[in-house]
């Protein structure tokens, strides 16, 4: 595998998220976001941490733009965090947030790097929140707003724009499990948030056209490759079910503008839906964009099971508490996912099928493994290196397959807070020490950066 193996002009960037790296939450007059809240709740995050440090990259932006341009990337996908833009999520933009991402994009085009920006990666402030969050309508019209104060005070310095990332986590781990911000379980009325959260790309997606008509804009979803775990009816079924629920909730609105009745089906919405989703709605979040995000990590294999016992933990797939989650047998990350690159192309022939001739991106796609720091310092990740190496492999055969993919961003530039699982999964090609803050490029960043010297 050759970095001359992918055409000319394929982007190859890394990709981090505001919350994960930042730190520094309550400087430059950030507000607090429903993550804040979330972490400081005990038993909300495996290791009882909070991202209030991270990876003090607020303080060190300039240092990881040095180690990103030296690694060879690129482009580079960050995120903006709405509370440094609007402490509350209303209102004039705050210039200290304005500022700290203005030299961030500045200092990448200096080195050559390009940025993208991804204008919500889960960081909602936490007063929209309190206002109904996601389940509220409202909460999609301040997001069009935001995009539209973000993108004339930086439109002149990002290029790349992002509206969403992984509308699915923030509606289904975020209201129907509670695994994340903000904690609610809510069942099947979680869908109403993954309305708004399209709701918000489309206005959002109009906001940043009528500022920046110069802009490019898409949006990223999180794709699985799904598979029954037999050829039984029962079996189909439940893959049609948790394809529909991952996949194709999000991907039909977006590139086809109509919602999936089965879906809806599944989740007794269909009534809240007709209601509330209107063509206007749909008309929105189904305008054009210039490019699809995927982040692709792994496969499900499903089930058909029986329904779940009385008092069992939430699930995240309402409507679908009977489905289980199947082990092949095949190798899997510390995050307990199966790996499967071949699964990358499945998900992109289903989002090329709806919209072909949409560029595609794989916005995101790596892995945690358990590493160890030798006696030399040094960081031997064969296991993340493998996995990389096979999903450029599936990259370059997307591309021979005529699939329109244009670029691969790495998850992730170097260690970082992982969600509800805190600093306990690693899924950089940096190695982060959380004591000193020092960066060491793993083997799997050495690796990166022989080939795309080519
Ligand atoms: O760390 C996350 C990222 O924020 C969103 N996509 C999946 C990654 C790994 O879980």
């Amino acid at each position: 595998m050759r970095r001359s193996d992918l055409p000319d002009g394929f982007v190859i960037g890394t990709a981090t998220a505001s919350y994960q790296i930042e730190g520094a939450t309550r400087e430059g007059g950030r507000g607090d976001s429903i993550w804040d809240t979330f972490a400081r709740q005990p038993g909300a995050i495996v290791d009882g941490s909070t991202g209030d440090v991270a990876d003090d990259h607020y303080n060190r932006s300039e240092e990881d733009v040095a180690l990103m341009s030296d690694l060879g990337f690129e482009a580079y996908r960050f995120s903006i965090a709405w509370p440094r833009i609007q402490a509350d999520g209303a209102g004039a933009p705050n210039p200290a947030g304005i500022d700290f991402y203005r030299r961030l994009a500045e200092s990448l085009l200096e080195r050559g790097v390009t940025p993208w920006a991804t204008l919500y990666h889960w960081d909602l402030p936490q007063a929209l929140e309190d206002k109904g969050g996601w389940l509220s309508r409202e909460t999609a019209l301040r997001f069009a707003d935001y995009a539209a104060h973000v993108a004339d005070r930086l439109g002149d310095v990002i290029t790349d724009w992002i509206t969403l990332n992984e509308p699915w986590c923030s509606s289904f781990l975020g209201y129907a499990s509670g695994h994340h911000a903000p904690g609610r379980a809510l069942g099947s009325a979680s869908a109403h948030a993954a309305h708004h959260l399209l709701l918000g790309h489309g206005l959002a997606l109009e906001a940043l056209r009528e500022v920046r008509p110069e802009a490019r804009v898409g949006t990223t979803l999180n794709l699985y490759a799904v598979e029954p775990a037999s050829d039984s009816g029962a079996d189909r079924d439940a893959a049609r079910r948790i394809d529909g629920l991952s996949n194709r909730l999000f991907l039909e609105p977006l590139l086809s503008g109509a919602y999936p009745e089965d879906v809806l089906d599944d989740l007794g919405e269909t009534e809240w839906f007709a209601e509330n989703a209107t063509d206007d709605d749909l008309r929105r979040i189904s305008a054009p964009i210039d490019f699809l995000g995927i982040n692709y990590y792994s496969r499900h294999t499903v089930a058909a099971g029986s329904a779940p016992a009385p008092g069992s933990a939430p699930s995240a797939y309402p409507g679908s508490e009977h489905v289980t989650f199947v082990s092949t047998g095949a190798p899997v990350t510390r995050m307990g996912w199966e790996i499967h690159p071949d699964g990358m192309l499945d998900v992109m022939r289903q989002a090329h099928e709806l919209a072909p001739g949409l560029p595609l991106y794989i916005t995101e796609n790596g892995a945690a493994f358990e590493d160890t720091v030798d006696a030399d310092g040094r960081i031997d990740d064969a296991q993340r290196t493998d996995y990389l190496r096979s999903h450029f492999a599936a990259a370059r055969d997307a591309v021979e397959a005529k699939l329109p993919l244009r670029g691969y961003f790495v998850w992730s530039l170097m260690d970082n807070w992982e969600w509800a699982w805190g600093y306990s999964r690693r899924f950089g090609i940096v190695h982060v020490d959380y004591e000193t803050q020092a960066r060491t490029p793993k083997r799997s960043a050495r690796w990166m950066a022989e080939f795309m010297r080519g």
